[in-house]
This record gives C-alpha cells, sequence and structure tokens, in this order.
C-alpha cells in the first residue's frame, strides 16, 4: 500500500515484536470493513443489532475494568522530566520503551495486525495530519473508520514524508496492573498497552490529537484544544463560529449539537455543528483564529441522550454506530440506557453481560445500572441532521468566541467575559470543574482543569499557559473574546438551577451579543456579567431571582476561589507566567 521507507521499516519492528500470525492493512474498504464486523460478530467482540431499527449498528462490551480512561497510568515520556511538568505523569523514554517492548512483546501470536493509515483532518488539508495506529483489535479498527479518515488515500497523500504519527496499540491481557497510555511527543509516537477501551486505544484521539498535537502546537505555532466547534446562524443567514472548552462530560457534545427553544426556531436561529470534542487552531491568513475538527465521528456520552436533551445526538446513532457498554434490549435487539426514555426494556442484558430488567434498579446505586455511567457511541459525523458545510472543508472557521466551562455546584456564574485575552487566560487557566465517569477513579470531585486539558496536555502546563498567552500577542485585536459558562449551579437539594440544553442557547446569544458590542454588561471582580434582563426567558418557567442568584458573584466565596487558585499556581513554579501572577493579583485586589 505504500512505498514510504519509514512505515515499512517501523511496520516491520513492530512485527518483529508482536509476531502476528497475519497482517492487513486497513485500505478504507466497506468490503474489508465488512470482512471485519463479520469476523468480530462470529468471535462475539460485536453484537449485530436489529437491523431495520438500527441498520449498521452494533454493539460491544469491554472488561469491567476496563471502561473509561485511567489518568494515573497514562505517561508523557520526555528526555528531561520538567518538560513533562507538575500536571502529568512522567517516564522516561527508554526505560517505557523497554518497559512497554516487554510487555507487548509476542503477544499477537495467534491474532492479526491490523495496520490502520489514518488522517486527523480533512485528508490533505493544511490543517490536518497524519497517523498510523497498529492494533490487534477489530474494535479499534472499526471505531477508528468512525472516527478518522483512514484508507489507502492517507497513505497516497503521506507519500515519502516523516511527517506522520506512529500509534502502536496492543490489547495483551486488558490487565488493569499493566495498563500504560503512553505519549513519546519527541518521537511523535503513542504506545497502549492493556486496555482495550476507547480513549485508551482509539489512539487519533486524545493521544495523538491533544497530547501529541498539544506539544506539535506549542513548536509549530498553533493549537489543539479539548473543544467543541459549532456554528451560530441568526435570522439575517449570518453564521458566527465559537469554540468551548468544558471537561470530560460537562456538556461539550450537547452545546455543539443544541436545538434552540422554539420562539428562537421559529426567528430563524439555529445551531450547526463543526466538532465535538477536539479543536486545531492556526491563525489564517487575515489574522484571525481558525479552527477545524480533527475527527470524523462523535464518541459520545449515552446516558442522558434522549430525544429532548440532545435530538441531534440520537439521530447519529441510529444508523452504522458502535455503542459501547450500553444496555442490550433482547425483546427487539435494540440498545438501551439511563435517560433515553422512561421505558427501561423488560428484558436486557446489562452492560456487564448479565440479565436486566427494571426491577433491579437503584437510582442511588451506579452498580445497579443498565448502562455503564460512561458506556459511549461512535457515531459518523456525516450522520448528524446539523453537520456543518464547513465540516469536511479543512480551510477551518473563524472563531469569534472561546467558552470555558465546567461543573461547579457553587461559586461560578452562569456565564461572564473575560476582560481581555490575558484575562481570558487567566480564567481558563483557573478553572476547575467536578471530576465524572469519564476517567477512572472518584466522581464529583472539584479539581482544577485548566482549559479542560489536565490530562491531554502534552507538555509542561506552565509552557501551555505561555503558548496561549504568546498566541492572544499575534492575534492582536482580531483575538476572539473569551467567556466562562456554568450550567451546573444547584439548590441546596442538589438540582440544577438552570434549564441547560436547548436554553443554552439564550446564553450563547447574549455571548454573540457581546462580541458584537450590542449586549450590555455589569462589571464585576471576575469579568462582566450579563443584566439579568439581557438574558431572554421567553417562555421559560423561571423567575427572575432565580436567574438572579445564578448569575451573582459572591466575594466571599470568591475569595476562596482565589486562595485555592494560588495554591494551584504554586505548581507551575518559574514557569507560571507574569501575566498569571498579576492577574490573580488583580482578582484578589478587586475582591477587597
Ligand atoms: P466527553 O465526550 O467526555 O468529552 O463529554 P462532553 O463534554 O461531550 O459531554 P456531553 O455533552 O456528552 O454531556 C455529558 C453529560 O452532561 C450528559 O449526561 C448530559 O446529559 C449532561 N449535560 C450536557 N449538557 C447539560 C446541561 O446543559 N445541563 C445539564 N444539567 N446537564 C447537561
Ligand atoms: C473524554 O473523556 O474527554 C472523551 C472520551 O471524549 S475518551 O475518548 O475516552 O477520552
Ligand atoms: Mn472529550
Amino acid at each position: 500500500m505504500t512505498n514510504n521507507k519509514q512505515v515499512l521499516a517501523w511496520v516491520e519492528e513492530m512485527k518483529n515484536l508482536v509476531n502476528p500470525d497475519k497482517v492487513m492493512w486497513i485500505d478504507g474498504s466497506e468490503a474489508q470493513l465488512d470482512e471485519l464486523r463479520a469476523i468480530a460478530v462470529k468471535s462475539g467482540e460485536l453484537t449485530k443489532l436489529n437491523e431495520e431499527l438500527l441498520p449498521g449498528c452494533y454493539l460491544h462490551r469491554t472488561r469491567q475494568n476496563d471502561v473509561a480512561r485511567v489518568e494515573d497510568r497514562t505517561f508523557i515520556c520526555t528526555t528531561k522530566e520538567e518538560d513533562a511538568g507538575p500536571t502529568n505523569h512522567w517516564y522516561d523514554p527508554a526505560e517505557m520503551y523497554k518497559k512497554l517492548y516487554n510487555i507487548a512483546r509476542g503477544t499477537y501470536q495467534g491474532r492479526t495486525m491490523y495496520i490502520i493509515p489514518f488522517s486527523m483532518g480533512p485528508i490533505g488539508s493544511p490543517l490536518a495530519k497524519i497517523g498510523l495506529e497498529i492494533t490487534d483489535s477489530i474494535y479499534v479498527v472499526l471505531n477508528m473508520a468512525i472516527m478518522t479518515r483512514v484508507g489507502q488515500k492517507v497513505l497516497d497523500t503521506l507519500g515519502d514524508s516523516n511527517d506522520w504519527v506512529r500509534g502502536f496499540h496492543a490489547s495483551c491481557d486488558i490487565d488493569p496492573e499493566n495498563r500504560y497510555i503512553c505519549q513519546f511527543p519527541e518521537d511523535n509516537t503513542i504506545i497502549s498497552v492493556n486496555s482495550a477501551y476507547g480513549g485508551n486505544v482509539l489512539l487519533g484521539k486524545k493521544c495523538f490529537a491533544l497530547r501529541i498535537a498539544s506539544y506539535q502546537g506549542w513548536k509549530e505555532g498553533w493549537m489543539a484544544e479539548h473543544m467543541l466547534i459549532l456554528g451560530l446562524q441568526n435570522p439575517k443567514g449570518e453564521v458566527k463560529y465559537v469554540a468551548a472548552a468544558f471537561p470530560s462530560a460537562c456538556g461539550k457534545t450537547n452545546l455543539a449539537m443544541l436545538i434552540p427553544p422554539k420562539y428562537l426556531q421559529e426567528k430563524g436561529y439555529k445551531i450547526w455543528t463543526v466538532g465535538d470534542d477536539i479543536a486545531w487552531m492556526r491563525i489564517g491568513a487575515d489574522g484571525r483564529l481558525y479552527a477545524i475538527n480533527p475527527e470524523n465521528g462523535f464518541f459520545g456520552v449515552a446516558p442522558g441522550t434522549n430525544e429532548k436533551s440532545n435530538f441531534n445526538a440520537l439521530e447519529s446513532t441510529k444508523k452504522n454506530t458502535i455503542f459501547t457498554n450500553v444496555a442490550l434490549n433482547t425483546d427487539n435487539n435494540t440498545v438501551w440506557w439511563e435517560g433515553l426514555d422512561k421505558n427501561p426494556p423488560e428484558n436486557a442484558i446489562d452492560w456487564k453481560g448479565n440479565p436486566w430488567n427494571p426491577s433491579m434498579f437503584v437510582k442511588a446505586d451506579k452498580s445497579t445500572y443498565a448502562a455503564h455511567p460512561n458506556s459511549r457511541f461512535t457515531a459518523p459525523a456525516v450522520n448528524c441532521p446539523c453537520i456543518s458545510e464547513e465540516f469536511d472543508k479543512g480551510a477551518g472557521v473563524p472563531i469569534s468566541a472561546i467558552i470555558f466551562g465546567g461543573r461547579r455546584a457553587k461559586c461560578t456564574p452562569l456565564v461572564y467575559q473575560s476582560k481581555n485575552w490575558e484575562n481570558g487566560v487567566f480564567v481558563g487557566s483557573a478553572m476547575a470543574s467536578e471530576t465524572t465517569a469519564a476517567a477512572a477513579g472518584a466522581v464529583g470531585v472539584v479539581r482544577r482543569d485548566p482549559m479542560a486539558m489536565l490530562p491531554f496536555c502534552g507538555y509542561h502546563m506552565g509552557d501551555y499557559f505561555q503558548h496561549w498567552l504568546d498566541m492572544g500577542k499575534k492575534l492582536g485585536d482580531k483575538a476572539p473574546k473569551i467567556f466562562n459558562v456554568n450550567w451546573f449551579r444547584t439548590d441546596d437539594e442538589g438540582n440544577f438551577l438552570w434549564p441547560g440544553f436547548g436554553d443554552n442557547m439564550r446564553v450563547l446569544n447574549w455571548i454573540i451579543d457581546r462580541c458584537e458590542g450590542k449586549a450590555d454588561a455589569t462589571e464585576t471582580a471576575i469579568g462582566y456579567v450579563p443584566k439579568a434582563e439581557d438574558i431572554d426567558l421567553t417562555d421559560l418557567d423561571m423567575d427572575m431571582d432565580t436567574l438572579k442568584s445564578i448569575l451573582t458573584v459572591d466575594a466571599e466565596t470568591w475569595k476562596k476561589e482565589a486562595a485555592e487558585i494560588e495554591e494551584h499556581y504554586k505548581k507551575f513554579g518559574d514557569k507560571l507566567p507574569a501575566e498569571l501572577k498579576n492577574q490573580l493579583a488583580t482578582l484578589k485586589a478587586n475582591l477587597g
């Protein structure tokens, strides 16, 4: 399939290491993918779902110990430890290669080695990058064929170039004690062993498009961010693009596919989806910031996705989709998850592979749920009813606003605007959010997650902050405006105070109005907060007092927040840019 000498040498080296029975290059043809689907169904790796109701769809269950990203087993392997920084786990590259090769040696025996050439970004786009993933898992091949552009065309585009990322995956025994997700940014290399779950093994996604790409972006002057990209169309038919960084399972897919409230639809407002998880951004010829979505599909959270909360995501999963760790409805061979509808199947198999029925469900006990809280769908982007016409173009869309956000029951208001780019970088660097099921470990614990990149930044986070500041200097007055949102404020009983989902459009409209100088705001210690009357509550069952309560910036709460930010900043030592130190001092002064 290729004469590229570096590619062939690496494939040969890996082949000698793992000793497969067979080797298969993924050419991207439907015929070849179909052959693999048939093998996986026969072996039980995939379950074919109801062809009438869910054409081309399959269910896969992972091991119970392999259901999410594993941050404490994820390593950045750079020659110098300090280059990985205080927020990453570091390992010496030479030692890590040795360790990983010892784990992987001979493990493809009796198996097939699949070689997947893939492009992150539309093939041939000046913003795209190429990778190869070697794997022994058909599940990985079929997911990569949805999430990225794969096949012969990628190798043709690569030609003899050595500008490509090496991704090697070995399932081994799925042993959690020997699970390693390792990035070698200096070598453009990723190695993942002993997992067979999503983000750990679909190496184009978090490992390449964020960890490796953030490092490349730092060296080459562009940005790889954990951001959705959406286009907001106004009644005049103009489309403004927004990128938003929220931590895992904090609402990116939902915001990216938002359907506006009826009265706004009737006025002519509409949202177009460019991406739901990752943005690669470069300064264009006109000096503005342009973003592409490097992915080709959505690896979305299933629980909570329904016709009302996210119609477009649900529609996207109705054909050619792979479901991971959801429940199987055995009456009609379809899928179900908590929050899909109010009719759980009477006869089901839960995500662990055990018989399940609704009488077993106890709301407070997640272990009784039919679907795993981090169960997911892998759906082709072309299925999405609101996919943007810019999605496949590769030129990128000009970004008017960048939004940060997270899950904060208290403290952070519904929305505020930073005072300028520098202040916006401070807001992003100080972001915090409650942890979710997207990563192994405790759920609901508030932690600092700068720019939603804590698990994904491939280098020293202090250098990363500096890179953001430098990008702002280059962008000058063409820089996007920076905002922060929080859909997750709760009352004392834990009920969400803001309706969220489609109603987030009301906040997006304020954001766009601010970018165009059309909306008013109140200046507070943390930034510009909307006047309550400027958030349109038409058709909403919400009183002004509740709205005002989630727009309030409480000085005492924020003084505690500032103290926590100061603590968080200590980690970065000398690498903390002076601008951010000054920003924190200004915040403290503003709070009095
Ligand atoms: P990753 O794919 O892990 O990066 O997640 P994501 O950021 O794309 O999050 P997603 O949109 O899948 O939402 C995660 C969870 O948050 C789902 O259970 C949603 O139902 C819920 N959620 C999303 N938006 C809102 C919102 O506006 N309000 C509330 N209360 N919940 C939301
Ligand atoms: C996330 O955790 O942010 C995801 C899912 O998008 S994974 O691909 O597993 O990282
Ligand atoms: Mn994500």
